[in-house]
């Protein structure tokens, strides 16, 4: 479901001021450090670089269980991952009901940018998995 224009572009502004603060030069992942999300982990957040709001931080375990997103908090909105799962692969969904076409993403890995993938803002459903 799409939601609100204003909502977004409220968001966009406040990480405007906050790459500003930061200065011009971008930081190296490793300047920037781990994202914040714990070991066996699946965490997603609202803005690309693992910022703005972390709408998921759930346990990883293998299950046929589809997982929602909040269809207010993280439904279309979702920026950035971290699968802080060791052994584990997570499957995002562009549909609610873990629908729509998938995006597979590897054990140990992150993404900063879902855009580079075509799927910034789609996610609405995943499956954590083997
Ligand atoms: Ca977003
Ligand atoms: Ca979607
Ligand atoms: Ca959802």
């Amino acid at each position: 479901m799409r939601k609100g224009i204003a909502r977004g572009f409220a968001a966009g502004l406040v990480g405007i001021g906050i790459s500003a603060l930061l200065g011009a030069a971008p930081a190296s992942a490793t300047e920037r450090g781990e994202p914040n999300c714990g070991l066996d982990r699946i965490c997603m957040w609202e803005d690309t670089e693992f910022d703005g709001t972390r709408y998921v931080d759930v346990a990883a375990a293998a299950s046929d269980t589809c997982h929602e997103i909040d269809w207010w908090n993280g439904d279309n909105e979702i920026s950035a991952l971290y699968n802080h799962s060791r052994t584990l692969k997570v499957t995002l969904y562009a549909n609610d009901g873990c629908t729509g076409a998938p995006f597979t993403l590897n054990a140990d890995s992150l993404i900063s940018n879902l855009n580079n993938f075509g799927f910034d803002n789609e996610a609405e459903s995943f499956k954590i998995h083997n």
